[in-house]
């Protein structure tokens, strides 16, 4: 594989134990680039490869749905590697501590994880390397073109960045290796079944117990996820709004979502995927944002179909570089999702007309439980609660609006964040805090004319909407009740 899609963050020879892959933004076993560089050192040390993922209490806002969606991913990760005699040890707690302490414990000889630019993973494996002396690699295993090669620093907009990305995509997108399996399956992992002292993170179902083969194929898809959620999930009704079953989790529906897009969706792409009315985008947002499904592997299909190019472009320039934009913005500017990081031009015009009247105030509650008198906007907030995924186009309209009924650009950031985190399946990501400030803060954005409370930023308004597509169907579709 390509070296460099790899970093060493602590140099040194392989020791003599395993090699563990920390898993943890690209959860799936297909395609993973961290995942096929640790088995190599494996192959190469002639030791066993061990997967682990610690499961933290709080993350960026996430609820029930998204750890439901993400747990369920995980257990069908955990039978896909034991068919390959890999162990999937499931961790809790802070990273920081409990990565460090699992290798010391079991003797870790190498140490690989996958890259985020996110700054909960950088802390978290900043602090691991502190506490570690074993040679520890990151891989960036998301992105097509590896963030850091991508390009050295913050790009200005997709039209900076996109030449930079394309003309590396002949020596990144590529072809993926298959995965070797274990040998054997390695016992020092494997669970104790019964009686035996349980320490901390070894209770049932967290231990790399090795399934067997038939169960691993017998089991439901939806394995239960209750031993894994954090307590504070587990009260009843943790997320009363929400209608379970528009995503089916894992790697094998990713897979599945990604035939019926290439088949039925790709060709009609550029026309439809703007349209909130038809199901004209790929819907594959959840399962790139948890790495059940490789970006990588998707633009691989997209390539081979056999659609129009102008579908294939315009798929391919939302799958590469819209969305390797937001990795590279979030890596080079730490304060991705704050005031400050909005282009000069959009902080001077936004502060230019901080004092312009609110024709509408509504507060985050009000917003969140879609009790505005805007049925559009309302809609489109009830999609989300309901479904976990908001259409993209409704996205910058329903972000535009809460500029235009918050007091300030501050507040507006927060509410935005706050709502798009806490309900979207594919939230917490770069795509959001990018696509958020790309609507309120003209992120990669130009001037427009200026106008009261906008200044400069683009604008949108519900006859612009009305002129786009059936704003009454799509209203009708989510406030039928009303
Ligand atoms: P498709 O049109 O099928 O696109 C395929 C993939 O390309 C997407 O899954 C995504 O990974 C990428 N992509 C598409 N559009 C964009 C874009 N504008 N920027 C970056 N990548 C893109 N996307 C998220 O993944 N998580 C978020 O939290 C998120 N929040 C957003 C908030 C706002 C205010 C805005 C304007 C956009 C946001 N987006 C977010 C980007 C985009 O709306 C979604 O990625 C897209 O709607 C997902 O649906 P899809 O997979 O069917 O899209
Ligand atoms: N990654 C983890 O390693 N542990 C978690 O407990 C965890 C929870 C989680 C919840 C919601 C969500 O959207 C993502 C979550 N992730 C978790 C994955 C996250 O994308 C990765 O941690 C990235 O590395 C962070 O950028």
């Amino acid at each position: 594989m390509n070296p460099k899609r790899i970093r060493t963050l602590e140099p040194g020879e392989p020791e003599s134990g395993p090699v563990a892959y920390w898993m943890s933004r690209d959860q799936r076993v297909e395609d993973n680039w961290a995942l096929l560089f640790a088995r190599g050192i494996a192959e190469g040390a002639g030791v066993p490869l061990v997967v682990i993922f610690c499961i933290v209490d709080e993350f960026l806002g996430a609820g029930l749905r998204q750890y439901q969606f993400m747990l369920e991913g995980l257990q069908e990760v955990k039978r896909s590697l034991s068919l390959k005699n890999i162990p999937l040890m499931f961790l809790r707690g802070s990273p920081g501590e409990e990565i460090p302490s699992f290798s010391d414990k079991y003797g870790i000889g190498t140490l690989v994880t996958d890259f985020s630019p996110l700054r909960p993973k950088r802390e978290w494996t900043e602090k691991t390397a502190l506490k570690l002396e074993i040679p520890f690699y990151e891989v960036d295993a998301h992105n097509i073109v590896p963030c850091w090669v991508a390009s050295g620093k913050q790009e200005y907009a997709a039209y900076t960045f996109r030449p930079k990305v394309n003309a590396l995509l002949p020596e990144f997108l590529v072809e993926f290796p298959e995965l070797e399996p274990n040998s054997e399956f390695p016992e020092t992992f494997a669970g104790k079944k019964a009686g035996g002292k349980k320490e901390g993170w070894e209770k049932r179902g967290d231990a790399g117990e090795k399934i067997d083969v038939n169960e691993a194929e017998e089991s439901p898809r939806g394995r239960n996820t209750e031993e894994l959620l954090p307590e504070r999930l587990k009260v009843e009704d943790a997320d009363p709004y929400f209608e379970p079953g528009h995503f089916v989790p894992g790697e094998s529906a990713a897979l599945e979502v990604l035939e019926t897009f290439l088949t039925e969706r790709l060709d009609s792409y550029s026309a439809l995927h703007n349209d909130p009315t038809k199901d004209g985008s790929s819907d594959l947002s959840p399962y790139l944002h948890f790495g059940q499904v490789s970006a990588q592997r998707v633009a691989l299909e997209v390539e081979k179909a056999r659609v129009g190019e102008d579908s294939k472009a315009a798929f391919l320039e939302q799958l590469i570089v819209r969305r390797e934009l937001t990795d590279n913005f979030c890596y080079y500017n730490q304060a991705y999702d704050s005031f400050e990081s909005f282009p000069a031009w959009a902080k001077e015009t936004l502060n230019v007309h901080r004092q312009d009247r609110r024709e509408y105030l509504y507060t985050r509650e009000e917003l969140e439980f879609a009790k505005t008198h805007d049925p559009l906007w309302n809609a489109s907030q009830v999609q989300l609660l309901s479904t976990g995924k908001m259409h993209g186009y409704m996205r910058m309209y329903w972000a535009k609006k809460i500029i235009e009924w918050s007091e300030s650009p501050e507040k507006a950031l927060k509410t935005a964040i706050y709502l798009n985190d806490r309900y979207e399946l594919d939230g917490r990501d770069p795509n959001g805090y990018v696509g958020i400030l790309w609507s309120i803060g003209g992120l990669h954005d130009r001037a427009w004319r200026e106008r009261e409370v906008f200044g400069k930023l683009r604008y949108m308004n519900y006859s612009g909407a009305r002129r786009k597509f059936d704003v009454d169907a799509y209203v009708a579709r989510y406030l039928s009740d009303e």
